[in-house]
């Protein structure tokens, strides 16, 4: 981090940025960092190379980039200051990655209020109706490393960061309201044994093993998360189409010093929906980047993705009044029994400018509260506030990290830390203790009436004996699994359930197995029996004391009707550019022109590039399209012996046909386009499949089949 500051100090000169715009020249400079718009407090940090000569990182302007040799055939000179610095840095470029959540892709936003909140909480973020402040968001995956597909079946980290004008707030969060385990002493044993082998590091991005399996079924709090992840949950369709959680309970604490326990939520207003599981294994090679290249599209055609700020609240004294804890991360908080209070909007607006300074670098904290809010006793939460801060020194190097531009509050900065690797301050104050009387001083100790300092919630109480326990308040790990697998649709339940025999067919240990096979008859035996068929082993008989018929809204994915918004979805419309006399691609852009009106995005596939062609049937596959269009004049590509054209691998347009309709899109055709249905065994006048002579028509049909999403009665259920 040093050279980095050096560098941009370096450069202001070099480049036209002046002294006085760079914060680091000057700390004072912070305390005027007041814009509100998406990630524009960062345009002082930006490096522009419209213009310059290339120099060094002390700013020498340097020549030709060769190495200094002893002779035009001779060794090269370790004098040479320009290669050594170049390679070091290169050398020098990597810093760890994260030890969990590795994968991941950032974006700039704003959140306003919608109202003046002080009934709730005294953050000055939630202090008034259309307050604006600047977040930044980092969505991930939890297992695979850095270069992993996006796609792989994970729990998936939703991390907020709120710029407020009292410092920095972070919820980071989760697409999933409840995590594996209760107590963070068990989070190095959790993350072994989902990540690969320690000998051959396989497999990656993925929990189907034996080891995952051995500790999921040895450590019964993991079966909720557990539910949501092998559920669509652990699939979404984009990180655009998923909600988050806080999942740890904290407290919101008022002016006159009350509080009250509450969870978080984000919720999506691009309405929720999952990717089927062959799907995002295909996109796994397909496309690796699926997710952050749909965020980052999104971003890009002016469409991006909104959530409102929810929160549950719950009287200090109601913690344990709904037969399980509050502080027990393990459980949600039915809806029913406290409604999501929605506070906020957010919208994410602006791609980041360079990935490793803002979207690696990004520090986020659970430990990132502002005033009026606190943590609870939560143990996980309790480990989760020295982890992160612990980790972040490891990918740092120093303590100096919240100085980078990504992590570095609105509000001022003064205190008496001081020095450490890459301190980019130049702090004036030479009497850098509190207290002191020779800087008369300053700085002062904020407090609730001067100062708006930060306070504990007063109504929190630490008494007790010392224990190494987990609280049998912490006990019931059976009761909010079925309560999930309850209300979740048929063809959901088959999905989960596909998903846990996948898993536990790629598990060699038979105890495994059976021990699986133990916990999930606790939460449901038809579970049990369903996921046994498939091992080839005997489900145990059927276990009451741990059944219920109750179920809870808002957890399923696949019964919330239509999309609210059909706007980013993407077609392909398969048109054949040999075929009738160019007709075919003619219609396809006519298809193209009304579906572009609503905002769907759409690729025309033909045979070759050209005129009104973007895609060729080489490339094109199904996961790249949400609903998939023949046009008339292509049917004639879908040959069932696959050699219709040597321009594409034997069968590309049936498959990419065929995989649409088998993973539940919508299909159409237009006029004689329909007999490619036939030829690949697509039921004509099926849900979801329409056939239409007249473009408008097919246009309407499409699009309401792609505002349904997907069409489950394509799916086998069991028995
Ligand atoms: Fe994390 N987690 N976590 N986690 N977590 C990290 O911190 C940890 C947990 C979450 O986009 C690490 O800076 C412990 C729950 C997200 O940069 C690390 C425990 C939830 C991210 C860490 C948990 C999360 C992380 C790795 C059990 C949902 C990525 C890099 C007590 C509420 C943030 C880093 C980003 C990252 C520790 C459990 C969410 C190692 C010890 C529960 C979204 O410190």
């Amino acid at each position: 981090m040093h050279s980095r500051v050096t560098t941009l100090l370096a450069w202001g000169g070099l480049l036209g940025l002046s002294q006085a715009a760079c914060p680091f020249a000057d700390p004072a400079a912070l305390d005027k960092r007041d814009d509100t718009q998406s990630g524009d407090f960062l345009d002082k940090y930006k490096v522009d190379d419209s213009s310059g000569y290339l120099s060094s990182d002390v700013g020498g302007p340097m020549g030709d980039q060769v190495s200094l040799k002893a002779g035009m055939r001779g060794s090269t000179l370790l004098e040479d200051f320009i290669f050594r610095q170049k390679i070091q840095h290169f050398d020098h470029e990597r810093v760890p990655e994260r030890a969990v959540h590795a994968r991941g892709a950032g974006a700039h936003g704003t959140f306003t209020s919608y109202g003046d909140w002080s009934n709730l909480t005294a953050a000055s973020f939630l202090s008034a109706a259309d307050k604006k402040t600047p977040v930044f968001v980092r969505f991930s995956t939890v297992a695979g490393s850095r270069g992993s597909a996006d796609t792989a079946r994970d729990v998936h980290g939703f991390a907020t960061r709120f710029y407020t004008d009292e410092g920095n707030f972070d919820i980071v969060g989760n697409n999933i309201p409840v995590f594996f385990i209760q107590d963070a002493i068990q989070f190095p044993d959790l993350i072994h044994a989902v990540k690969p082998r320690p000998d051959n590091e396989i497999p990656q991005a993925a929990t189907a093993h034996d080891s995952a399996w051995d500790f999921f079924s040895s450590q019964p709090s993991t079966l909720h998360t557990l539910f949501w992840a092998m559920a669509g949950n652990g699939i979404p369709r984009s990180f655009r189409h998923m909600d988050g959680f806080g999942v740890n309970t904290y407290r919101l604490v008022k002016e006159d010093g009350s509080s009250k326990l509450v969870k978080w939520h984000w919720k999506t207003r691009q309405g929720k929906a999952s990717l089927v599981w062959e799907e995002a294994q295909v996109l796994a090679g397909k496309n690796a980047d699926f997710h952050r290249q749909d965020l980052w599209d999104a971003i890009e055609s002016g469409n991006g993705p909104e959530w409102e700020l929810g929160v549950q609240v719950v009287d200090e004294d109601k913690a344990l009044a709904f037969g399980f804890d509050l502080l027990d991360p393990t459980k949600i908080l039915p809806e029913e029994f406290a409604p999501v209070t929605k506070l906020g909007v957010m919208k994410l607006d602006q791609n980041p400018t360079n990935y490793f300074a803002e979207t690696e670098q990004a520090m986020f904290q659970p430990g990132h509260i502002v005033r009026g809010i606190d943590f609870s006793e939560d143990p996980l939460l309790q480990g989760r506030l020295f982890s992160y801060l612990d980790t972040q020194l490891n990918r740092n190097g120093g303590p100096n990290f919240e100085q980078l531009p990504i992590n570095m509050p609105r509000a001022a900065i003064h205190n008496n830390n001081r020095d450490g690797a890459g301190q980019g301050f130049i702090h004036k104050n030479i009497y850098h203790y509190f207290p002191n009387t020779l800087n008369n001083g300053f700085p002062l100790q904020a407090n609730q009436t001067t100062g708006r300092g930060f306070f504990t919630a007063p109504g929190r109480r630490a008494n007790g004996e010392l224990v190494r326990l987990i609280s049998p308040t912490f006990n019931d790990h059976w009761t909010q699994p079925r309560l999930f697998y309850n209300s979740l649709t048929p063809i959901e339940q088959q999905f989960l359930i596909n998903a846990i025999r996948f898993e536990t067919s790629h598990v060699k240990s038979t105890t495994v197995k059976q021990n699986v096979l133990a916990q999930l008859n606790r939460i449901s035996n038809d579970v049990a029996v369903r996921v046994a068929a498939a091992l080839g082993l005997d489900a145990p008989a059927p276990d009451d004391t741990f059944y219920h018929n109750n179920v809870t809204a808002g957890v399923s994915i696949f019964n919330n009707g239509t999309l609210p918004s059909i706007k980013t979805l993407r077609v392909g419309v398969l048109a054949s550019t040999q075929a009738a006399g160019g007709s075919s691609v003619q219609q396809a852009g006519q298809v193209k022109e009304l579906l572009e009106k609503s905002g769907v995005v759409v690729t025309v596939v033909g045979e070759m590039l050209g005129e009104g062609v973007d895609q060729t049937y080489s490339a094109a596959d199904a996961t790249a399209f949400d609903g998939v269009l023949v046009a008339e004049g292509a049917e004639g590509l879908f040959a069932a012996d696959g050699k219709a054209s040597t321009l594409f691998p034997a069968g590309r347009p049936g498959q990419v046909l065929i995989d649409a309709y088998r993973w539940g899109k919508p299909v159409g055709a237009l006029g004689k386009g329909e007999e490619a249905f036939k030829s690949v065994g697509v039921p004509v006048g099926g849900e979801g499949v329409y056939s239409e002579t007249g473009v408008e028509e097919i246009v309407k049909g499409l699009e309401g089949g792609l505002a349904r999403f997907r069409f489950t009665d394509r799916f086998a259920l069991d028995g």
